[in-house]
Formats: structure tokens, sequence, C-alpha cells
């Protein structure tokens, strides 16, 4: 029995090639061991006859409310994060429903962007997430561009900046801030190092691994974050959580694989290959 385990949620869009969106957040639950739930934001599909183009389909409101009391009111979480949220209604009912059940482990991945066809969520739903959501969560993980977008500045193009961009999410609000991005910054190819920005009322440090130099990324920025909020809910404080779900999406990252030309995804059970391994028909705890 297992009458202790760890229950999360996401808030979140389903992907339908299942690399990024809930489906990227179950899996990594799963990896650390946790029971996830999903809330559907959205169904997210992607055109294979149409150079993969992204159609974005909105689950009805009152569908989406009966989920969040699914989860919310009849089972209870440790943590949740949101991601996909698509509509204004899904901004509020996060709102309403994290606020309504105190979840003080709260991730916000403010997804503005499609990595596979760089298409943007409408500005208002942004301002909304961030005057709605932003001052809920213990810690808000946007990429460049969406830290740029928020910040209202230029997207950083060095450590340094992403440090300021960071601070500047700080004094909006944000407790803390992990801002991803450093495998873009033009020098990481010499350096071998994927650096990122993790900034709260304290401190703004990089957090650095080896760089996994791959193309197939898609559903990093929703493994990252669901690894995040896998750590909050085990107890780890923000900061902690940021430097295990680091080393939890470069072992993803290394074993990434795609699913077409277009797009692919991490593998996040490239965590538990590490810890186990097959061997004469048993397996081997390694
Ligand atoms: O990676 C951003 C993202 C988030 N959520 C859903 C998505 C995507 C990108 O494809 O489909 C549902």
């Amino acid at each position: 029995m297992a009458e202790g385990m760890i229950k999360v949620a996401t808030i979140a869009g389903s992907d339908a090639s299942g690399g990024a969106g809930l489906e990227a957040d179950l899996k990594t639950f799963c990896e650390y061991g946790l029971y996830g739930m999903a809330a559907v934001t959205v169904i997210a599909t992607m055109n294979p006859d149409n150079n993969w183009s992204h159609g974005v389909f909105p689950i009805a409101e009152d569908v989406l409310r009966s989920q969040m009391e699914t989860i919310f009111k009849g089972v209870g979480v440790s943590a949740c994060k949101t991601g996909m949220l698509g509509t204004e209604y899904a901004v509020e009912l996060a709102e309403e429903y994290i606020k309504k059940y105190n979840v003080e482990n709260y991730v916000l991945d403010p997804v503005m962007v499609c990595k596979g066809a760089g298409e943007a969520l409408n500005p208002e739903l942004n301002l909304a997430v961030q005057k709605k959501l932003l001052p809920l969560a213990k810690i808000v993980t946007p990429n460049l561009f969406e830290a740029s977008q928020m910040a209202g500045c230029e997207e950083p193009t060095t450590v340094e900046q992403m440090k300021i961009v960071a601070k500047i999410l700080v004094e909006k609000g944000a407790k803390a801030v992990f801002l991803k991005g450093g495998n873009k910054l033009a020098n990481c190819k010499e350096t071998g190092l994927a650096i990122d920005v993790y900034c709260d009322a304290e401190r703004c440090e990089e957090v650095e691994t080896s760089l996994v130099n791959t193309f197939w990324t898609h559903g990093a920025g929703c493994t990252t974050a669901a690894a995040i909020t896998s750590g909050l809910a085990q107890g780890l404080s923000a900061y902690q959580a940021v430097l295990l779900a680091k080393e939890f999406i470069r072992q993803s990252l290394a074993d990434s694989f795609p699913l077409n030309k277009w797009v692919g995804p991490g593998n996040p059970s490239n965590w538990r290959k590490e810890k186990a391994i097959f061997k004469n028909n048993n397996y081997v705890l390694l």
C-alpha cells in the first residue's frame, strides 16, 4: 500500500504528439515517484500535412471547472503547476482553486510560445497570467522570450542580462524565478555549459550543467517546471528543487530523439534508466 503517496497536479494543455504539455508533466511526476493528475485546459494538435502547424482547441469552462473540483476538492494536492492555459477563464479557474485550496507549492510556467511553431498566445492573456497567477506562484519558470515579455524588455543575450531580467521579475512580485535558456546564449557551445539563472529576494545565481547539444528539445520547458513542482511536493525549497530539476532535464535531453522531421522530445524516463538496468532476466538496481 502507498497511502502516503504524494499527489500533484498539472493544469495544462494536452500535446497530442506527447512530448510537451500535460503528457510531459505526468511522465515527470511519475519519474519522481509521485501520483499525478491533470486538468486539461486545451488540446494542441499538429498538422503533418502543413509543416506541423499547431491547432489549439480550448476545453469548455464547465468541463474545466469539473476537472478542478475532481482534483482539488475530491483528492487534494501537495503541489501543482500551470502550463498552457489558453483562455481567460482557465487563468481565472487556476487562480480560484489555487487560492481556495491554499496551494503554496504552485509553479507558474508562463507558456507563451510553442517551440514547434513559434506561436505566441495572445498578449491580453499573458497580462492576465501576470496579474492573477504570478503573485500566487512559489516560482515562475520563463524562457528568454517569456521573461522579456513579462519584464517589458529586450530578450537577454548574456548571463549577466539574464540576471538583470530575473531581478526585474522579482521586483514585479515573483517570489522566485528560474530563467531558462542558457542553451540559447551565443557562447554556450564554446563553454559546453547550459547556464540558467535562479533568482529570489536573497540570491541571484547561475545554475549550470553540461550542455546537451541536441535539436530535439520539445517539452523541455514543461518537463523542467514539472520536475520543480515534484521537488517542492517532496519538501525541497524552490532553490533545491531547481538544482534537482536541472539535472533531471539534462538527463532527459541526453536521451532525446526525433518523432519526425519537425519535432523530438527528451526522455524523462532516462532518470529511471540510469538507476536500474535489466540483466540476466531480472532487473538490477544500480
Ligand atoms: O512547450 C510548450 C507547450 C506547452 N503545452 C502544450 C504544447 C506545447 C508545445 O507544443 O503543445 C500543450
